[in-house]
């Protein structure tokens, strides 16, 4: 079980990127190269200035995708945002 940490960031112009408060995220960990998950996973709380903390449960080493959404005041602004990681 890991900690899980990330920052939410809005793109207002190529300088500004004030931290986005308050959002409701939800990460799902898979290998896709192995056809699962894992269990016990916690979606990421908003704490403080963008962040938000959760833990990830890699069950074995390999390659794991991280799918997160990103939703909040009734709109989604991120469906499946990948990012992977060799754990
Ligand atoms: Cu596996």
């Amino acid at each position: 079980m890991n900690d899980l940490e990330v920052g939410i960031y809005k793109k207002n112009t190529m300088m500004d990127y004030p931290a986005v408060d308050g959002m409701n995220v939800t990460v799902e960990p898979t290998m896709p190269s192995m056809g699962h998950g894992s269990p016990n996973n916690v979606n990421p709380v908003f704490t403080t200035k963008g962040h938000y903390k959760g833990k990830v449960n890699f069950t074995m080493t390999g390659d794991w995708r991280l799918d997160f959404t990103i939703s909040g005041d009734g709109s989604t602004f991120a469906n499946h945002a990948i990012i992977d990681v060799l754990f």
